[in-house]
């Protein structure tokens, strides 16, 4: 029998949006139709926040003007961290710039796959640089580096602060931060169109990667339909999803397993109704596992029905204890939650450090033997 040929159908991107209306009448009722009216679908230019198109365009002049830009993702760089520096690094080497990526901690395995990954710096030479970028850093002090760099801050050379954290106070000289955005990489992309700048396959990856990691997989509160339109055109561009996926949300290695285990087990709901959890660094010699794998467990403790938030505490290599806080709550803000330790981040997912240690409260009592334990002498300890 003659194998049925079927013709690839190539369309253009052009034609898939915008949607068509009828799509959108359907919607039943009127606050989900106030809701999509307020997120400008129906038109073929990208919805930009007219502020944030100020400071694209500035942005864009500072970037273009420079010749040697260093790009920093804030300390423990997470997929968005990773994601959106490459994505805009590309990019700006196509055009002649030399740059170096830069995050006072490795990058992570899941992120190494991303084209350039594998060269971030742990330091650099403030005096070798013309710009300074940093994204994804919702707050100075996950820059890191100005610590030891004050000079960074000074305002002596352009700093163009990309981010999307509430948090964020506009540190930098140029400010393109929309809190409105899923991820700093929906602000890159958005910028690289402003741009006109062009989205390789690569870049199409790296964008993804960032989005997908900060909506937990498309499915967080903050994964809009404009979210989902632009990891469509993504895709089609040729992002490589599957790997995506894979790295962030699929690869569990045995002792990472471990430690969920030891993190799930301990887990208990306090009298406010807060789900808490601790992990040390016993826990992480016992399994042969670092700080960083305790990521990932704590989608488990968010699952709990009923409960208000959920807090991870941990330990980490450097004598910190961080906690972190996340929520399916709408009626709860978790960077006000997070304030109150010094810490800060998104309503639904926050975060707070501090030096110290973690240790357990525990009491115990004693059953004498024979007797019932309605008639034993209670002493607890
Ligand atoms: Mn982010």
């Amino acid at each position: 029998m003659k194998a049925r040929k079927y013709r690839r159908v190539s369309y253009d991107l052009a034609t898939l949006w915008p949607f068509p209306q009828f799509v959108f009448n359907h919607v039943s009722s009127q606050d989900e139709k106030n809701l999509l009216r307020s997120t400008p679908l129906s038109s073929h230019v990208l919805y930009i926040p007219e502020e944030l198109k100020i400071e694209f365009q500035k942005a864009k002049r500072a970037l273009l003007q420079a010749q040697k830009i260093c790009i920093i993702s804030h300390r423990s760089p997470d997929g968005d961290a990773v994601g959106s520096n490459l994505a805009l690094r590309l990019p700006l080497e196509v055009l002649g710039k030399e740059v170096v990526s830069a995050s006072v901690d490795p990058v992570p395995d899941n992120s190494m796959f991303l084209k350039k990954a594998d060269t971030f710096v742990q330091n650099f030479n403030y005096a070798d640089f013309d710009l300074i970028v940093s994204v994804d850093c919702g707050a100075l002090k996950l820059v890191a580096f100005h610590e030891k760099k004050p000079e960074l801050i000074s305002g002596e050379k352009p700093f163009v602060n990309f981010d999307h954290h509430v948090s964020n106070n506009n540190f930098g000289t140029i400010n393109p931060v929309d809190t409105s955005a899923c991820s700093t990489c929906m602000i890159i992309y958005k910028f690289l169109k402003f741009c006109e700048w062009p989205i390789t396959i690569e870049v199409a990856t790296c964008l993804l990667h960032g989005i997908y990691f900060d909506t937990g997989g498309l499915v967080h509160s903050n994964t809009s339909a404009e979210v989902m339109k632009v990891c469509s055109e993504l895709v089609a561009r040729g992002a490589n999803l599957k790997r995506v996926a894979k790295e962030l949300f699929h690869t569990t290695p045995v002792n990472r397993l471990r430690l969920w285990g030891k993190i799930l087990e301990r887990a208990y709901i306090n009298e406010e109704g807060v789900t808490v959890s601790a992990v040390n660094q016993q826990d992480y010699e016992a399994s042969g596992t670092n700080s960083q794998d305790k990521g990932g467990a704590i989608d488990y403790l968010n699952a709990v029905p009923g409960s208000k938030y959920c807090v991870l505490l941990s330990e980490d290599e450097k004598g910190l204890v961080k906690g972190s806080l996340r929520t399916q709550r709408n009626d709860i803000n978790l960077s006000d939650v997070a304030g109150k330790w010094g810490g800060g981040g998104h309503p639904k997912a926050s975060g707070f450090g501090m030096p110290g240690k973690l240790q357990p409260i525990m009491s115990w009592k004693i059953l004498p033997e024979g007797e019932g334990e309605a008639h034993g002498t209670d002493l607890t300890f």
